[in-house]
């Protein structure tokens, strides 16, 4: 999978060549490429951002130089690619958009800062890309450089051979709308805590049906919106 991600600050984008994404890049299963946007500007100031049209505070990044950055991704692309421009007025990005994205093969990421990038750039580039305003969740950042860098962690690590162990994504929280299970290692009593004694028991059966009562049991106390459309959808309700 190839991803590009265009930026004026791509030194957030560092820590993508730690742990399993940085071995994924040496593998070869994953091409990063990082742009710095402001060499797509022509002023002695490489400027990025204007004043908001119509009035208000802030500042607007300026259209020009991403449409030259996103023009130099193009030219050395060879589908569509997909651009995903993160936004806290985006569609939040979910499990579902993670493993969506992870089938593709080209994904560029847009980061903007201040108030955002002039809207007609989503517009112009919907020519060119398969164009995704996407927010990680109902709170806001100062730029979308953490974001993208949460959305290409959730989805390299469903790209295959990103993970040592590909079973451990079957079992994980939200991979089936529930939240995962409370886990345990050794010893069986720490601190005078013990642990369940049905994961113990090496009888397997019980400890899935253990297991699946824990899901349900945080689900419903954490995450009542998530255990409500599980019901919906599957039933079974706790006691
Ligand atoms: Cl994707 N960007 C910014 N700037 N803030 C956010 C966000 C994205 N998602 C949630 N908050």
């Amino acid at each position: 999978m190839r991803i590009d991600l265009i930026s004026i600050f791509p030194e957030f984008y560092d820590v993508l060549d730690l742990s399993l994404i940085g071995r994924a890049q040496q593998d070869g299963i994953l091409d990063v490429r990082r742009h710095q946007l402001r060499e797509h500007t022509a002023d002695r100031h490489r400027t990025v951002d204007d004043t908001p049209t119509g009035g208000g505070a802030g500042m607007v990044m300026k259209p020009e130089p991403w449409a030259l950055a996103l023009d130099d991704v193009l030219a050395g692309a060879s589908g569509r690619p997909t651009l995903i421009i993160p936004t806290p007025a985006g569609a939040v990005f979910t499990q579902r958009t993670a493993e969506d994205l992870a089938a593709r093969d080209h994904l560029v990421f847009a980061a903007g800062r201040y108030e955002g990038i002039d809207q007609r750039v989503t517009e112009w580039a919907e020519d060119g890309f398969d164009v995704r305003p996407l927010s990680i969740g109902d709170y806001v950042l100062n730029g979308g450089e953490v974001a993208v860098i949460a959305m290409v962690e959730a989805v390299t690590r469903l790209v295959p051979g990103v993970i040592g162990n590909p079973a451990s994504l079957d079992e994980e929280s939200h991979s089936d709308g529930l939240l995962e299970y409370p886990v345990y290692t050794k010893p069986a009593v720490w601190r005078g805590i013990p642990v369940p004694e049905v994961l113990l028991s090496g009888d397997h059966a019980k400890i899935a049906a253990h297991r699946r009562e824990q899901q349900m049991r945080r689900t419903r106390d954490v995450r009542p919106d998530l255990y409500a459309r599980h019901l919906a959808r599957r039933g079974g309700d706790l006691a």
